[in-house]
């Protein structure tokens, strides 16, 4: 039995915010709650960007009872007018006695300002209530809004030996049902979904969300140097997606033309052999994508770790060995020479799936 307190409206106002996860874009996902005299009197979650925030739907839906009322939001009330109007000006309107917040918003535009603007109107502000869930939550968005840069998530299945594939390239299938309905799940959650060119060419794959019910299918990233994307490829012709292709100035330029006038988009991310992911990365934060779901191979996980641009890995194992010497590895970089300087993760997760293992962290640059 939960005891009724502040955490206990907070945590309704956050389970609320992670059902909407992936469905808000760039913008964050957030729940609030309204409470008067020990009544719940409205509640709110933020849908999709450019409609209404979470205080808007709670407030509208708690009328008179506004006046008065405990709100609770699991983000600091905005102070700016966006897409949206300011909800702390709405908050004040409707004469609420105390808002409680999860954890303050980094938005440059907000940056405590909503905060400010409540207290300054003599409502109490109770801030940091579950705070650690709710940054976890926006991770996302935190990164995007603080550098610019999509979120970068690294998903691999393997067998126990760190193997994607055997030495034939055979894949099909390494991780178990469970453990591929979360994959899914995933890719719902992140508006982008990257793979290299010869994923497309080994499993021709459509790199959609195939759920038990209807989901979001992210954007396909095809990361093609030099545009060997067969064209008969399922992510160039089923439009179940977008799809993107990044590329290097070094690509077929009539090939280049063949894409572009099949409307495929082409992103040119420098000009040598290889895609520059760094490059990839910040063009795509431009365009608007906040989060990516990297599935491989193990030439593109590698160049992103040691580019140290992934922010979190999700490892799927399988309780299999296949061996191998050049059957093809989850991560495939140069490597260090000394244990000491081995990427180490932290806030590790360990989740058994039936007979599989998924184990989440968060690498550590220092
Ligand atoms: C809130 N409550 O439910 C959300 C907030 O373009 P707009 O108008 O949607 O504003 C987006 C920004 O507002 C977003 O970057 C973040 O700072 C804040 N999101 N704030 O008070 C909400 N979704
Ligand atoms: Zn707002």
């Amino acid at each position: 039995m939960n005891v009724i307190d502040d955490e206990y409206y907070m945590g309704l106002a956050l389970d609320m915010a992670e059902r909407a996860l992936g469905q808000t874009g760039v913008n964050p996902v957030v729940g609030a709650v309204v409470v008067k005299d020990g009544v719940l009197v409205g509640l709110g979650t933020h849908l999709q960007r450019g409609t209404p925030h979470a205080e808007v739907h709670a407030l509208n839906m708690a009328g008179s009872n506004a006046e008065g009322s405990t709100v609770y939001v699991s983000l600091e009330p905005c102070s700016h007018y966006g897409l949206t109007p300011p909800c702390a000006e709405r908050l004040i309107q409707e004469k609420v006695k105390r808002v409680v917040v999860a954890c303050e918003d980094p938005n440059p535009q907000v940056a405590g300002r909503g905060i400010a603007m409540l207290q300054n109107s003599g409502i109490e502000v109770k801030a940091g209530v579950l705070r650690e869930r709710a940054i976890k939550l926006n991770r996302k968005f935190i990164k995007f809004i603080s550098t610019g840069l999509p979120y970068v998530t690294i998903k691999t299945a393997s067998t126990l030996d760190g193997k994607i594939a055997s030495k034939t390239g055979d894949s099909k299938w390494i991780s178990n049902e469970g453990s591929r309905e979360l994959v899914h799940t995933l890719r719902h959650r992140h508006q982008a979904i990257m793979v290299g060119v010869s994923t497309i060419i080994a499993d021709d794959p459509q790199l959609t969300t195939r759920l038990s019910v209807p989901g979001l299918s992210p954007i396909r990233l095809i990361v093609d140097s030099k545009l060997r994307i067969p064209t008969t490829a399922k992510v160039l012709n089923d439009n179940l997606a977008k799809t993107v292709i990044l590329t290097t100035e070094q690509a077929d330029q009539n090939k280049a033309a063949y894409l572009t006038e099949h409307g495929i988009q082409l992103i040119y991310c420098g000009d040598n052999a290889q895609v520059d992911l760094q490059l990839a990365l910040k063009q795509l934060g431009q365009q608007g994508i906040s989060s990516v779901l990297v599935e491989g191979g193990g030439h593109i996980n590698g160049s992103l770790l040691q580019g140290k641009l992934v922010d979190e890995v999700v490892l799927f194992f399988a309780p299999k060995l296949i061996g191998g010497v050049n059957a093809p590895s989850s991560f495939v970089f140069d490597g260090y020479d000394l244990m000491q300087d081995a990427i180490s993760l932290r806030e590790m997760e360990v989740e058994q799936i039936g007979d599989n293992i998924c184990i989440r962290g968060i690498p550590v640059w220092s």
